[in-house]
């Protein structure tokens, strides 16, 4: 297997995380510089036609894209320590607040960062009052997160899930639009000091 992954790139490091949360370490890794638009050839849209990282390319030449997809691949090939839920109601509940967080404050940071900074004008058309206001999007998912995590350890219940990868990533990648969630989010900081101590933190 290998992963297509990127530099500073928030959904990459959403899978780097799962799979180092699995053991699963040994993946080779190839970086594209996505800048420089190495992610926009004919040979990777081949691998994943919306041209995005992350890709999986299994040893049969299987591509599978999106960062959920490749979660559920790895979680069937690998069930230990599961990251999706065990029962029904686990599942749906991860699966739930993964989504949540995708919908609404990874894909509004993205916007953000991508129509403020224009690092990708060579490639779309940056609205700035688009950025502006996604951002402020974005920043509405603190309070939901907050009283979550007011009443669990972890943000899709009292194990840590998929969910908690998603939302820490997000939440770090969150500073490229100086949005932070600051004291008034005691609940959070707890959650994301937790984090920072598993040794999955630094994939
Ligand atoms: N929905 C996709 C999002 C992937 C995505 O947006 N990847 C970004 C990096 S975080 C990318 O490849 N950007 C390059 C570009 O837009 O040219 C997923 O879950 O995998």
């Amino acid at each position: 297997m290998k992963l297509y992954d990127a530099e500073f790139a928030p959904s990459p490091r959403r899978v780097r995380i799962f799979l180092a949360e699995k053991g699963l370490t040994d993946i080779e890794c190839i970086k594209l510089n996505l800048p420089a638009g190495e992610n926009l050839t004919e040979e990777f849209a081949h691998k994943n036609p919306t041209c995005k990282v992350p890709v999986l390319e299994l040893d049969n030449g299987t591509c599978i894209s999106e960062v959920a997809a490749i979660y559920r691949y790895i979680e069937e090939i690998q069930p230990e320590n599961p990251l999706l839920g065990n029962t029904a109601e686990e599942k749906a509940t991860i699966e739930m607040w993964d989504r949540r967080i995708e919908f609404a404050f990874l894909y509004p940071v993205f916007n953000s960062f991508q129509h403020t900074s224009g690092i990708f004008k060579d490639r779309m058309t940056p609205v700035a009052e688009w950025g502006t206001e996604a951002r402020n999007i974005a920043a509405k998912f603190f309070p939901i997160m907050e009283s979550q995590l007011a009443n669990h350890t972890y943000i899709a219940g009292e194990s840590f899930s998929a969910a908690d990868i998603s939302a820490l990533v997000t939440l770090e990648f969150a500073k490229v639009i100086k949005l932070r969630a600051d004291e008034q989010y005691p609940n959070i900081q707890r959650w994301y000091e937790l984090l920072k101590q598993r040794p999955s933190y630094s994939a």
